[in-house]
Order: C-alpha cells, then structure tokens, then sequence
C-alpha cells in the first residue's frame, strides 16, 4: 500500500501479479500444441482435396487460415477463462477492478491496436498472393484475364451453361458439343464459361474451379488437373426453376484415354457438329432466356416471325380453330 501509489481502495483486486504475462504464457503453450495439430493431422483432409492445382491451392489456404483462427480463438478462450477463474468473485471481494486501473491500461490496448492489425494484414497479403500466384485460383478472371498459368497452349473447354444443363466444347477437336466433360490428367486447362440465356455459375467444386456463366460474355477460369477421377458439376447461381438439378459429373482420365475419347467424339458428333453455330467465345442469347427475343436475323429483315414466343403461343391454335369450325 506504501508504494507510492494512491490508498488501498485504489489497488488492483487479486494483487500484481503478472496476469498479461501468464496470459501470453498459458496461450503461447495451447497454440504450439494445437496449432501444429491441427495444421499436420487435419489439413491434409480438408475440401476440396487435391484433384487439381485449383483445389490444392485452397484445401492449403483453408488450413492456414483456419488454424490461424484456432489461434485466435485460443487466445480468447485463455483470457476469458483466466479472467473467470483469477477474477471469480468467491476470491476477490467487492469490485475487481477500481480507481485508475479501471481506466485504461496502455499495453493492452496497444497490443490489442497491433495484434489484430498485423492479423488482417496479414490476411490480406497472403488472400492476395494466394490469388495472383495460381493464375486466379480457379475463379472466373473475365474476357482477358491478367494472371494466366506458366504452361503455355492449355486445353480449352468451354463451358455453356443453359436453363438447365451444362454442355462442353472442345474447340481443338472441331469444336464438338457433349454434355460429357472428361479431362486429361496433369494438363493445364483454361475453361471459358458463357451462357446462353441467364446468369449460372460452373462450380466444380472438386477442381476448384467456380466462374460465373453470363450470357454474351466469356469468362476465363485456370486450372492444372493432377489426380485421376470423378468430380460433381454444379450450378451456383439461381437460374429458374429447375436450378437445383442443374448439375451433372466430369471425369480425370489419363491423357492417352482422352485422346482416344476425344477423337472418337470428334469423328462420330461430325454431322451434328456441321448443324451447330460455329464455334465463338460467346453465343446469342437464345429466345427464351435473357435475350428476351434478340434475333440478329430480324434487323435484317432475314427473318419475318420475330416473336420468339410466337410458336409457343400459337402452338394448336390454327388445329384448333378448323376443328372448331367443321364442328
Ligand atoms: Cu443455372
């Protein structure tokens, strides 16, 4: 009490002992046990697995991020409960924290200002690194991406997402369409995602690839495949009705089995190839979908019956009519 500081009333309940340090003390121990735990026993297993450089890139990301956060919430945890049980009021009589020690305490408060800043910082370089590094992380880069992979002359597949189906094209092999998507092992692959009619998203979760389907627009998505076998296709943004079936199943082949599958699609989809438009990045909106109608062909006057619901509202009606006439 005789230390120079104001009378008894003024001290700190519980004494001066150390509590920051111990603090520190009993977090630094849970961490280095739970931290490491975790990131080597856990984070191996964690989604979405390794088919792809896409998918190893954010199974990592997802382990360091979270056992971060198990850092973090260790440090919460220790404080909380060291608090309770230092602070409990069957040891400490009255309140427990009076005068200027309940005003403010400078350490504390500078380290929490430097501890969370450094946290979302950090964060944020690493987000950023690990978006830019892998060539856009599987995410849809748009038209004319900025981060491309270093492998030169990837697999292009084309992705055309339509109410309520994905179909694929491959353009270095005539530009067949299939509603199969079958990959070669250990390529590159650059997916470029357009729609025909509302906004869907190619989502394969598995090759952790996600990009949006916009019609008119072709968004560009890198990926590397490096492990053999089934992945789920789905849409991921509301389109209509049947959304929630719209998704399908791609495999990983070997290369040399793609080859021969891919030829031999090539070969026995020729005539209907023959039938589709050309191959383009982006195709017009079909009638029914967010082009609400657009024909080119009617500007043109090429075409005379531009009512692309025309067909269907007129559908019997003519049939229906002489049968109501002869009757
Ligand atoms: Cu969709």
């Amino acid at each position: 009490m005789s230390d120079g500081r104001p009378g008894a009333a003024d001290e700190p309940r519980g004494g001066h002992a150390p509590h920051l340090i111990r603090i520190f003390a009993i977090w630094a121990v849970l961490s280095a046990i739970a931290g490491p735990l975790f990131y080597l026993l856990v984070g191996p297993h964690l989604p979405p697995g390794h088919m792809t450089s896409a998918a190893s890139g954010d199974a990592w990301d997802l382990n360091v991020v979270t056992t971060m956060a198990i850092i973090v919430v260790l440090g919460v945890w220790t404080y909380f409960g060291y608090c309770l049980v230092t602070w409990r009021s069957s040891r400490v009589v009255g309140e427990p924290v009076v005068g200027r020690w309940g005003r403010g305490n400078l350490l504390v408060q500078t380290s929490w200002i430097t501890i969370t800043t450094l946290a979302v910082m950090g964060l944020f370089v690493f987000g950023t690194i690990e978006l830019i590094v892998p060539a856009g992380a599987g995410g849809g880069e748009g038209p004319n991406p900025v981060w491309t992979p270093h492998t030169k002359n990837p697999l292009v597949v084309q992705v055309i997402a339509q109410q309520w189906l994905f179909t694929y094209r491959y353009p270095s092999f005539g530009g067949f369409e299939t509603t199969q998507l079958i990959l070669p092992d250990h390529t590159a692959i650059a997916f470029h995602v357009t729609s025909l009619d509302v906004i869907h998203d190619f989502w394969a979760y598995q090759l952790g690839v996600k990009a949006d389907a916009n019609p008119d627009y072709d968004n560009v998505a890198y990926t590397t495949t490096q492990q053999l076998g089934h992945f789920v296709v789905r849409c991921d943004e509301l389109c209509g009705i049947w959304h929630g079936a719209m998704f399908d199943y791609g495999s990983i082949v070997p290369k040399a089995k793609f080859l021969s599958w891919a030829t031999a699609s090539e070969n026995r989809l020729a005539p209907v190839t023959k039938l589709l438009p050309p191959f383009a990045w982006t195709y017009t909106p079909s009638a029914n979908g967010a082009g609400g109608g657009f024909y080119p062909a009617c500007a043109t006057g090429q075409v005379t019956n531009c009512d692309p619901f025309g067909n269907v509202a007129t559908y019997g009606g003519a049939a229906k009519q002489s049968a109501h006439e002869t009757a």
